[in-house]
């Protein structure tokens, strides 16, 4: 009898499933009303708060480079120029034409009374700049650097385009291969108060350390102050002063880089003494298809413009304050996310990447690019 009302139970059972499937199709039921009135959550007080924080745009950025005329400073301008016109933003490029700190103060200043929402600034003095950069921080302009930075004090962040160590490493290691590891060579930097500038021939001067490097000496730094002439003419007294036993030419500045070039052309040294450094490969096609140049180290300008300018963006909405551990995308999506991380002094950043590097193989395909 038990046995019997078992079955009857579990028939039972398989028939009212069965009767279910069949009766809804097998599709998922329609929530009811209420429960989909119980599943939209309510805004959480933080996040109205946030919402009602975040500023609307359009916003006037002010891209500031070290100076104006140079292929370098325009192609990271092409890059920001896209990133204002993806977010609806204005966008001054400026710079001063004698690539100064003084006059880098003088429009800094202007901007101040022009009251920007935001400048992005290639610094040509780290602690020189300091002070009017606080100003414009005081006056409640936000205040970002690119490329060069000033004193983390005077700044809300920093967008290095590769990390000052690998870039300094990387060229010692370029010139080394071209000159099979021996001989005397110079370094023709940009100005002596660049902070990028700084950090990479200290770098230089690191790596040179290491054993392998020991029939390689530096025998002098000299400046150009990233002008053309005054980078040629430093190029010839290098040459004047040091060749036969001057084997290479490092140059980290995108002027200095191809006016060594251009002097050890003109001297009929191509293959007797080796120049490397960074700039644009556009600058460095024929340089590099005649042998002046083996190779040389970048990064792509275009995105470091174009970055920044997100940055400069944010942190005009609120949505970025530069704090560690703060992270990022930008409209291109194959360029991932950033994160604010801090240096060996534990100052914030952000890094844009690892560094290019350019020889016969590449440079052709970059050359059209930038
Ligand atoms: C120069 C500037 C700039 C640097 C490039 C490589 O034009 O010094 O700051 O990043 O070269």
């Amino acid at each position: 009898m038990r046995k019997l009302l078992f079955s009857v139970v579990v028939i039972l059972i398989v028939v009212s499933v069965v009767a279910a499937f069949s009766l809804s199709g097998c599709k998922v039921e329609e929530p009811t009303e209420e429960a989909v009135e119980e599943k939209v959550e309510e805004p959480t007080e933080e996040a109205e708060e946030e919402a009602a924080t975040i500023k609307e745009g359009p916003f006037t950025m002010a891209f500031l480079a070290k100076g104006l005329g140079a292929a370098y400073f325009d192609s990271c301008a092409d890059g920001a120029f896209k990133a204002a016109d993806e977010l609806g933003d204005e966008l001054l490029y400026l710079g001063p034409e004698d690539w100064s700190v003084e006059n880098q103060i003088v429009i800094v200043e202007s901007l101040i009374d022009q009251e920007v929402d935001v400048i992005g600034i290639a610094a040509n003095g780290k602690d020189s700049l300091a002070p009017v950069c606080k100003k414009a921080l005081d006056a409640g302009i936000h205040v970002m650097s690119w490329d060069a930075p000033v004193a983390p004090e005077a700044r809300e962040s920093f967008l290095n385009q590769v990390s000052f160590e690998e870039f300094g490493r990387g060229m010692i290691k370029e010139m080394a291969k071209a000159i099979d590891y021996k001989g005397d060579i110079a370094i023709l930097s940009a100005t002596p108060q660049a902070p990028n500038q700084r950090e990479w021939v200290n770098w230089i001067y690191e790596e040179i350390k290491d054993e392998k490097y020991k029939d390689m000496e530096i025998v002098d730094v000299v400046f150009g102050d990233d002008l053309p002439e005054k980078s040629y003419d430093k190029a010839l007294g290098l040459i004047k002063a040091y060749y036969p036993d001057l084997k290479g030419i490092i140059a980290p500045t995108s002027v200095a880089l191809p006016a060594a070039c251009a002097a050890v052309e003109d001297k009929g040294l191509i293959g007797e003494i080796k120049v490397t450094g960074g700039t644009v490969p556009s600058a460095m096609l024929d340089y590099v298809k005649n042998g002046t140049c083996d190779s040389f180290v970048l990064w792509s300008t275009i995105d470091l413009g174009y970055v920044s300018t997100y940055m400069m963006h944010y942190l005009c909405t609120g949505e970025f304050t530069g704090a560690v551990g703060e992270t990022f995308t930008t409209g291109n999506p194959d360029l991932g996310e950033f994160e604010v991380v801090t240096d060996e002094d534990g100052n914030p950043f952000v890094l844009l990447g690892p560094p290019l590097i350019f020889d016969i193989n590449n440079i052709e395909y970059w050359a059209e690019i930038f």
